[in-house]
């Protein structure tokens, strides 16, 4: 059966992996992201079945605009996946640019959770929805220079899990995604456009795939209606953890 797919940070990365899959089974997608461009090029490969709606998700005007004039074909969500997100340095937490932090704050947070608010209402009156969040496992587990980020990404652990315990009784699931090392833009970003920088992190090394995010979103989305599958937890093989950093005095 046809569902309404609606996939923040759908012009790179995760998003798109994730809107390519949803289009290829035939579901609609509605496709956000700043870089307007990108999704056009996505909707002419899948025509009809693709809306654009070109959105700062730091918005809340733009959220409350685009959603209040989606078409009616489009206007049912079934699923939203709040994937749109960044991280930005990898300085120590004294030297970190505030602005960076302000930025990940504005997006990983309160992007996620205007989204999530303007389109849960709807979801609860029809008794239909999922909710799948895209975390990290830096949500979970501390590394220098995961300061802020970490923590946006803890936000959305508490916040998906905090929507389950409200949304008990309305049918609507809610699922955590937390992946590792994953290749896509992600690190250009984090770097501020720094290829080299971006590239040495996936030398050498096989990271996961955006495929591979997009195959456990849908996974989770096609479970049973009553199996609710709260995060999923994915490295690459080639992760693991280190040992906890202990300083030793200089004698
Ligand atoms: P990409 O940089 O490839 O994609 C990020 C997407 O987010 C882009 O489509 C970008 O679109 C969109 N985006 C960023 N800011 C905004 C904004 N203000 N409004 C709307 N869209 C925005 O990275 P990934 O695909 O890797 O990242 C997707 C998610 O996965 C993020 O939340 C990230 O934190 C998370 N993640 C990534 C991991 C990795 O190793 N790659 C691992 C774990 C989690 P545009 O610029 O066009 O607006
Ligand atoms: C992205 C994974 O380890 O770079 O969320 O923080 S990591």
């Amino acid at each position: 059966m046809t569902k309404t797919i609606m996939i923040t940070g759908a012009s790179s990365g995760f998003g798109l992996a994730t809107a390519k899959a949803f289009a290829t089974k035939g579901h609609k997608v509605i496709v956000a992201a700043r870089r307007r461009e990108r999704l056009v090029a996505l909707q002419q490969e899948f025509a009809d079945q693709i809306y654009v709606m070109p959105l700062d998700v730091t918005s809340e005007a733009q959220i409350n605009n685009s959603i209040d004039t989606l078409p009616e074909a489009f206007s049912s969500v079934d699923l939203l996946v709040n994937n749109a997100g960044l991280a930005l340095g990898l300085s120590p937490a004294h030297e970190a640019d505030l602005a960076d932090w302000h930025r990940m704050v504005d997006t990983n947070i309160k992007g996620l959770y205007l989204m999530t608010r303007k389109i849960l209402p709807n979801m609860v009156n029809r008794k239909v929805g999922h909710i799948i969040n895209i975390g990290s496992i830096a949500g979970s587990y501390a590394y220098p220079g995961g300061n802020a980020y970490g923590a946006t990404k803890a936000f959305v652990q508490q916040f998906s899990r905090n929507l389950r315990a409200d949304l008990l009784g309305t049918n609507i699931r809610v699922t955590n995604i937390e992946p590792g090392l994953a290749e896509t833009e992600f690190s250009l970003v984090r770097f501020h456009g720094d290829k080299d920088k971006a590239d040495k992190v996936y030398e050498d090394t096989q990271a996961l795939t955006a495929e591979d995010i997009a195959n456990a979103v849908i996974w989770a989305f096609e479970q049973p209606q009553h199996v609710n599958i709260n995060s999923i937890e994915l490295m690459p093989t080639s992760q693991a953890w280190a040992a906890l950093a202990v300083d030793k005095v200089q004698g």
